[in-house]
């Protein structure tokens, strides 16, 4: 038996998928200590049983609502396997930044990519094959609303899910930086796959997680020495807004090999 998380974007279909997958299995609860909804199911498939979370909408794991801090804390906890990231593919640049952020986890993952009847029905074309290639992780396309793409997708979520095949090369020294910091975290208790995510998050400065994870003076300086030679060639920029540039670019090169939209956009009445 194995624990999968929803994880995805307000309004991309969490919920809808979530039902989809458990059907009448489900079970409604409250996290511990606060009102928002703990929703967690079962698929019953070929025989297995793999439990699912249907977790609050979040655009990234930098936490400000009581529900991202929710979502962010059950994904950082080892209380998941796997992570199923849905994607609202009519919005993908933009629902691909929390993408980024998972695939620095290093957890096994499959991504859904979801509302594909709407994305179909303004002719555009989403090469999956391509996306799978450039963010190392298997990708499906699905209506979760129409239940299109369903056994494929729980082929894959009830079988043997695997990590990312790599980490993103992200430009401007930020990739090269996570890796440096990744190394660093090897002297602490912090699980070597997610190594990258708490690299970058330590090197934004991100209170929480610079709270979270122990480390030595040492450590600590040569982290503020990394993250300084960064920002010292963009005067200006803080160091998150340093990474969220990085982490775009990278995406904006993602999209432009694997979406072709058609040269006269259908006119949708208004
Ligand atoms: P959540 O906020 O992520 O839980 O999203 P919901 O499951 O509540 O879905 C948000 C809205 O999108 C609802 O009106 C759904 O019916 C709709 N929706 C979800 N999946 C699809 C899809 O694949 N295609 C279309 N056209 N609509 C969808
Ligand atoms: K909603
Ligand atoms: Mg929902």
């Amino acid at each position: 038996m194995h624990t999968l998380a929803i994880i995805g974007n307000p309004n991309s279909g969490k919920t809808t998928l979530f039902n989809r997958l458990t059907g009448s299995n489900q079970h409604v609860g409250n996290w511990p200590g606060v009102t928002v909804d703990r929703k967690t199911g079962h698929i019953n498939y070929q025989g297995k049983r793999t439990d699912v979370v249907d977790l609050p909408g979040i655009y990234s794991l930098s936490p400000y609502t009581q529900e991202e801090i929710i979502a962010r804390e059950f994904v950082l906890s080892d209380e998941l396997d796997g992570i199923l990231n849905i994607v609202d593919a009519t919005n993908l640049e933009r629902n691909l930044y929390l993408t980024m952020q998972l695939i620095g986890l290093g957890l096994p993952m499959v991504i859904a990519l979801n509302f594909i009847d709407d994305v179909e029905s303004q002719d555009i074309h989403i090469d999956c094959n391509k996306l799978r290639e450039r963010l190392g992780v298997p990708v499906y396309p699905i209506s979760a609303r129409r239940g299109l793409g369903m056994d494929a997708l729980l082929e894959a979520v009830t079988g043997e899910m695997q990590p990312p095949t790599h980490q993103p090369a992200y430009l401007h020294g930020v990739g090269a930086a996570i890796r440096r910091g990744a190394e660093i975290l090897e002297q602490t208790n912090i699980r070597a796959c997610s190594r990258p995510f708490y690299a970058a998050k330590l090197l934004e400065d991100d209170p929480q997680i610079v709270s979270h994870v122990q480390l030595s003076l040492e450590q600590r300086q040569e982290m503020d020495d990394l993250a300084d030679a960064l920002s010292a060639h963009e005067i200006g920029h803080d160091h998150e807004m340093m990474f969220a540039d990085a982490v775009y670019d990278y995406i904006e090169g993602v999209v432009r090999d694997s979406v072709r939209k058609p040269a006269h956009p259908k006119l949708t009445p208004t």
